[in-house]
């Protein structure tokens, strides 16, 4: 069968949120993986959040990824209402830098879980980068693109530190 567009389904639960996410979204179309982004908010749109999730697998999509700030329900509730992998990741909040988010999202009760991801921008990105690995099981392109995206990443560690302009 072939392989879905947009197998990656990203959503945050503020237009806020969107600062952070789009790092997870920068980040699958290096590795030429198709996702749609939206604003899904647990609190505010509940409707709009049980129509996704609920919907979700059928849609096509394979993994979400989930943002949410504060008391962060967004990725738990998903994860409640479907059977695909949930990444969450903890938006930096103002009030408690993150540490709410992340402890919301973490904090899961056994049952029900939410993968989740370190709190802000190395949260998405590495959201990302484990949709990527969890498709690639599947996806031997996605494999090699993957691997070729590590080894990059690998070779352009310095081995001395350098003055910065
Ligand atoms: C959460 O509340 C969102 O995920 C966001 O991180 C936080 C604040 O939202 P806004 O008040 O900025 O819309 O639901």
């Amino acid at each position: 069968m072939a392989k879905p567009k947009t197998p990656v389904a990203i959503i945050m639960g503020s237009q806020s949120d969107w600062a952070t996410m789009r790092h997870a979204v920068e980040t699958l179309k290096i590795l030429d993986v198709g996702c749609d982004a939206r604003i899904v908010s647990a609190h505010r749109t509940p409707e709009r959040l049980f129509t996704f999730a609920k919907g979700a697998e059928a849609s096509g999509f394979e993994v979400i990824i989930a943002g949410a700030g504060g008391a962060a329900h967004l990725p738990g509730m998903t994860a409640s209402m479907t059977n695909l992998p949930v990444l969450g990741v903890p938006i930096e909040s103002q009030a408690l830098k993150g540490m709410d988010s992340l402890l919301s999202i973490v904090q899961m009760p056994g049952g029900v879980p939410v993968g989740t991801l370190a709190i802000g921008k190395a949260g998405a990105i590495n959201a990302a980068i484990l949709a990527a690995s969890i498709l690639a099981l599947s996806d031997k392109a996605l494999a090699a693109r993957l691997a070729d995206f590590r080894a990059k990443q690998t070779a352009s560690v310095g081995e001395t530190p350098k003055e910065e302009a």
